[in-house]
């Protein structure tokens, strides 16, 4: 009778099927469970965000930009600190309040984090995972929009990205906060 027949088993397809193809499918579903994102891309990101934020906290708290300029500038984090005294509260001319606008961990031998001087009053910079600072984008000439990594990003006044395990800007392991 029509719609009564049972479903065939899937052991019963797998004996029809040639074992190549079998070995085949299940090798192809190992690459596809075992394919993971690079070690470190999820604690690169945080940083990334948390300085995205610590800049529009600043601008919401002074209504100005925490860089001086007037066109849009990147700034790398790990040899331009200025931007980062600033939003840490570490420097008291664009941060008169002194307000910790920053709050990343601490890390080690220019990785993961914040590295601090010796006397802990500033810092060295802010490196990602991989050895790297964080790009950040600021739009200094006001005009709500920025380029960043070739991309164009409406209505924002920063962005942030690493470069990813192979530390180089613009490839596809770049961890960014858009
Ligand atoms: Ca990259």
């Amino acid at each position: 009778m029509l719609g009564t027949a049972s479903p065939p088993e899937i052991c019963d397809v797998a004996k029809e099927m040639n074992p190549h193809l079998i070995v085949f499918v299940l090798a192809i579903f190992c690459l596809c469970g075992c394919r993971r994102e690079p070690l470190g891309t999820k604690t690169a990101l945080a940083p990334a965000v948390a300085i995205e934020s610590a800049v529009n906290y600043y601008l919401t708290e002074y209504g100005s930009m925490p860089y001086p300029g007037a066109s849009d500038a990147t700034i790398l984090t790990s040899t331009d600190t200025e931007l980062l005294h600033v939003l840490l509260g570490l420097e008291d001319e664009m941060n008169k309040r002194s307000i910790k606008f920053l709050i990343v961990r601490e890390g080690k031998e220019n990785r993961n984090g914040l590295i601090y001087t010796d006397d802990s009053r500033s810092v060295v910079g802010l490196f990602d995972p991989w050895g790297s600072g964080y790009n950040v984008r600021l739009d200094l000439d006001s005009d709500q929009k920025i380029d960043a990594r070739g991309e164009t990003l409406n209505n924002r006044r920063v962005a942030v990205w690493s470069n990813g395990p192979d530390r180089k800007s613009g490839t596809k392991d770049d961890v960014k906060t858009w």
